[in-house]
């Protein structure tokens, strides 16, 4: 039993003399605040709570690395609105899950990254422990807070604590230190169960003062041709009716960032994806839902804004977040279905749309940039490329729109974000504000798992290797995920050539015809080998239709793909050649 106690409760239980210990001590604090799903790797010292776990009825996930585990954890978060859980091992498998942490907690994800640690007094005096390592002070600047817990009648309240600091506020990682030796501290069972917290009203609604109300209402009202910019901030929020309500009532054209696509259909006639430069550039008031205007909205300033002087009004529940990059005329610090319901019934009392030249300019040039991509996605070129392999994807989302797309790469990413449209909230995962490649099997498995929905994970072969291991996840949990690679054998596109004329392929190039589809067979999965896009419906349909883990071998013609995809302005290149 542990020798100080931290907290004392209002009235002693009396003891019963049986016992509980830190273990089950964890496993009834999370089940009490409903958290009964856990992504992890075994090890020492969790393997026998991840067991305990399973015995009492939670699902436990075992994945094949820490990495993929995390990020299944992370977009669980954001899915379900209750902080995903990660759980590894001490030092290499607490580092590995680290990223993910880091990740959650750039995307505003909810996120608890639980690792068992070493022997305190041993890592503190560095005197090297089995996987010693600080991890405590390791966690801190990659997550919103990082707690440990060294005696068992606080693990109630350190549970308590880290599932608040992960949901509440703008969401985010949270590491939880569980030592060793916590989970084999004896406790009195009734003052135990005494000693657990249920977290009450966990994140509460955060109402918006009625003048920054009015301040937005008046600023929105002056607008000459205003855009509403959602991202997945709104989408995290699930205020799904009061957003579409919103964009319905005010009648602005509204431009989704990548995973906001689908909070209203993308083929609604206010979407304006396909006139995103014409849209923020011309734009003079903008209202961002959920969206920074970080790297990818270019800061807020610049060329891609245009010269015209804009005027933003911005709804976040982080009130940092206002004025980050340029000046917000109307800033509305709140969470979002208060400051959207807000907005509304303020626009109820009178509201006239924005002016007519204006959304029709903006559905004219939408119409336009449709039309001419259109040939391209029909186009039934052997080898494929990313339009009509794309092209064929999209028919098929469109006619299932309950799948989740799972997109990775960088060609595949941007591409699949431009072609194929989404329909419903929350159906499609990706890379997310750090663009990080890896996050796909992890995030593939958590959305079969949160949402029984079928699962269609579009990886560039690239993206795909670093998760790819994670198939044999997806086999063994039998999950409805069909994974298609966008196979044209390199980093960017396959055709890249060694400059210095050496043996070794160009640095950005894989094997010739690799056979990805021979994995999934491995483990017992369906594969598939496709060259056409014929074959690549049939292929992707017949998946969807049976829900059994199978992947795709999608072969894409290896010079299709520019570096860097969208985004080569962000890649340096050497204008000094060497010889
Ligand atoms: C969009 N567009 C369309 C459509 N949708 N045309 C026709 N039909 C449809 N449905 C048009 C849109 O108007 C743009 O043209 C163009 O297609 C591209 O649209 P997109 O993809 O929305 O915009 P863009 O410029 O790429 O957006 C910038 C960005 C985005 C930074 C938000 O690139 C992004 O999310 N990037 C993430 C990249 C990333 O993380 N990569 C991983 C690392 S890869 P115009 O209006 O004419 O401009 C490592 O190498
Ligand atoms: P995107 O990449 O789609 O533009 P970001 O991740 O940049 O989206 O922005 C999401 C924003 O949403 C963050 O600033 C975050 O603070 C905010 N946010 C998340 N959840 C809520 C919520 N429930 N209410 C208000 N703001 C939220
Ligand atoms: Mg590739």
């Amino acid at each position: 039993m542990a020798d100080t106690a931290t907290q004392t409760p209002a009235a002693e239980p009396a003891a019963t003399g049986a016992l509980t210990d830190g273990f089950n001590l964890v496993i009834d604090a999370l089940k009490l605040n409903d958290i009964n799903t856990i992504y992890n790797v075994p090890g020492i010292p969790i393997t026998d709570l991840g067991r305990l776990m399973q015995a009492s009825g939670m699902r436990v996930l075992s994945f094949r690395h820490e990495q993929n585990a995390g990020y299944a954890a992370s977009i669980a978060g954001y899915l379900t609105q209750k902080p995903g859980i990660c759980m590894t091992v001490s030092a290499p498998g607490f580092l590995n899950g680290l990223t993910a942490l880091a990740h959650a907690t750039t995307n505003c994800f909810p996120m608890i990254l639980i690792s068992g640690s070493s022997e305190r007094e041993i890592v503190d005096l560095q005197q090297g422990d089995y996987e010693e390592m600080d991890q405590l002070a390791i966690a801190k600047p990659h997550c919103k807070a990082a707690y440990r817990i060294l005696h068992a009648e606080d693990i109630g309240i350190g549970i308590a604590r880290a599932i608040r600091t992960a949901v509440s506020g703008r969401p985010g990682g949270v590491y939880l230190d569980l030592p060793g030796k916590l989970l084999g501290q004896t406790l009195d069972a009734a003052k135990g169960a005494a000693s657990l917290v249920k977290v009450i009203d966990p994140a509460p609604r955060q109402l918006p003062a009625p003048d920054a109300v009015e301040r937005a209402l008046d600023v929105l009202r002056n607008a000459k041709r205003p855009l509403i910019i959602l991202g997945k901030g709104a989408a995290y929020s699930q205020a799904d009716d009061e957003i579409r309500e919103l964009v319905e009532t005010s009648g602005m054209p509204y431009l989704p960032m990548s995973m906001a696509k689908g909070l209203l259909p993308d083929t609604h006639p206010q979407c304006a994806s396909a006139a995103r430069s014409l849209v923020l550039k011309e734009s003079d008031v903008v209202l961002l839902i959920g969206a920074r205007l970080n790297w990818l909205l270019s800061h807020g300033k610049g060329r891609t804004w245009g010269d015209a002087p804009k005027k933003f009004v911005q709804i976040d529940i982080e009130p940092r977040e206002m004025d980050s990059n340029v000046e917000i005329a109307a800033p509305l610090v709140g969470d979002i279905g208060s400051c959207v319901a807000a907005l509304l019934a303020g626009m109820k009392k009178g509201w006239t749309p924005p002016p007519a030249d204006w959304t029709a300019e903006v559905g004219d040039k939408v119409e336009t940039n449709v039309a001419r991509i259109a040939p391209r996605l029909q186009n039934t070129n052997v080898p494929m490329d990313f339009h009509g392999a794309l092209g064929a994807l999209r028919t098929i989302i469109s006619e299932r729109p309950d799948t989740i797309l799972v997109n990775e790469g960088a060609n595949t990413l941007d591409f699949a974000r431009m072609v194929i449209d989404i329909h419903q909230p929350r159906k499609r995962l990706d890379v997310g504000t750090w663009g990080v490649m890896g996050i796909g099997m992890g995030y593939a498995i958590a959305a079969a798992v949160e949402t029984g929905s079928p699962v269609l994970a579009v990886e560039g072969d690239s993206a795909f290797g670093f998760s790819g291991m994670e198939i044999e996840t997806i086999c063994r949990y039998n999950l409805p995920v069909c994974v298609v690679v966008f196979n044209n054998g390199g980093i960017y596109r396959g055709s890249d050539v060694n400059p210095s004329g050496g043996e070794d392929v160009a640095t950005t190039v894989f094997v010739k015809g690799a056979r990805y589809d021979k994995m999934m067979e491995a483990f017992g999965g369906v594969g598939m080998h496709v060259t056409s896009r014929d074959e690549l419906i049939q292929a992707v349909n017949t998946a969807l239709e049976s829900g059994k883990p199978t992947l795709v071998n999608a072969v894409i013609d290896e010079n299709a793909g520019t570096e860097s995809g969208r985004i080569g302005n962000l890649n340096p290149q050497s204008v000094v050649t060497k010889k």
